[in-house]
């Protein structure tokens, strides 16, 4: 009904690249914790007992108390209203609105004063800089040329961290010295990107302070550094989530927000975890957008967030 694509995965053999790495595969440790053994090819309706198992395995995996409720509840109804669906299809056209409304990729406006910035925050570990790496390899692709600027002027390796990325993607990192002002890094590199006639500045910026007070003071002074070089520079505030911390990473999304404001979500590392659920909490709860989920360590492994596609990747029929 929504346009599911058919999977095949089980029958696959294991790949090897990452292009070839189903979504269903690489999201293998939620998908079974959620759905594992719950619904076969031939089961025709959902009994008590399956909506039971289901709500245990929604609220353990992370998807919150106010969306399995939704969940169950409307299931309830769909069996009642419709006995001879598909309850795997039925699961997934209740599911599908939740996280249909958070998606909303990332464009970036073809816009005359450039660079656009984008200001990729989170906190420490979340995988930050890993997608800034990425990030910027998908965005020379599509045509767009990107310059990086290493804010993280906190942790010891995280300059060297960027340049690194940089030297894959061949583009420039502007930096500066370790400790250094994060604010300053990032206005200089404003500068020289719009010298350069760059479309799009990603700055990376401290997971970690001294304490979490001072990481969102210096969060919200490195976020008036835009407007204090362009009053109508264009920008996007990119959140990086851990998927992993589960009911944590909601947790930071709000504090995020409440403080400087968030356009858009990365999802990381829902490759090696079960706690996948987290992103209908997250769309449910804050209804940012979410950009991409990350699935890997490679620099293929951030991938657009499609609603369709990522119920279709958790929703397997067994045989
Ligand atoms: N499996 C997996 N690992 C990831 C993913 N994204 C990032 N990582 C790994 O997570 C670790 C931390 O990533 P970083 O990019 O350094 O995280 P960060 O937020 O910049 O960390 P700090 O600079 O310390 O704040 C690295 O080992 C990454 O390779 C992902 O989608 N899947
Ligand atoms: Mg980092």
């Amino acid at each position: 009904m929504f346009g599911f694509k058919k999977k095949n995965d089980a029958k696959n053999p294991e790949p090897s690249s990452a292009a070839t790495v189903t979504l269903s595969e690489r999201l293998k440790r939620t998908r079974t914790g959620l759905f594992g053994g719950l619904f076969s090819r031939n089961k025709t309706v959902i009994d008590n007992a399956t909506l039971e198992e289901l709500e245990d395995r929604l609220l353990l995996a992370d998807i919150g108390i106010k969306t399995t409720d939704q969940v169950i509840q409307l299931l309830k109804a769909e069996s009642k209203n419709n006995s001879s669906a598909n309850p795997l299809e039925q699961l997934k056209q209740v599911l599908h609105p939740t996280l249909k409304k958070v998606e909303k990729p990332l464009i970036i406006p073809d816009i005359p004063n450039k660079p656009y910035l984008i200001l990729v925050v989170g906190v420490n570990g979340v995988g930050k800089t890993t997608t800034i790496g990425k990030l910027a390899k998908r965005l020379q692709t599509e045509g767009k040329s990107v310059m990086l600027a290493a804010g993280d002027t906190f942790r010891a390796a995280a300059i060297e961290q960027l340049q690194v990325w940089g030297e894959r993607n061949r583009i420039k990192v502007v930096a500066q010295t370790h400790g250094s002002d994060s604010g300053a890094v990032i206005f200089d590199a404003l500068k020289s990107a719009r010298a350069n006639n760059i479309d799009v500045l990603i700055a990376d910026t401290a997971g970690r302070l001294h304490n979490k007070e001072r990481l969102m003071e210096e969060m919200k002074k490195i976020h008036r550094i835009g407007t204090k070089f362009d009053a109508d520079l264009q920008s996007e505030v990119l959140l990086v989530l851990d998927a992993g911390t589960g009911q944590n990473a909601l947790l930071q999304a709000k504090q995020f927000n409440e403080m400087i404001g968030v356009d858009g979500i990365v999802l990381t590392k829902l490759d090696g975890t079960a706690k996948g659920g987290i992103v209908f909490s997250l769309a449910d709860e804050l209804n940012i957008p979410i950009r991409f989920i990350g699935v890997g360590e490679q620099v293929d492994d951030l991938r657009p967030f499609n609603a369709a596609e990522f119920i279709d990747a958790l929703l397997v029929a067994e045989e």
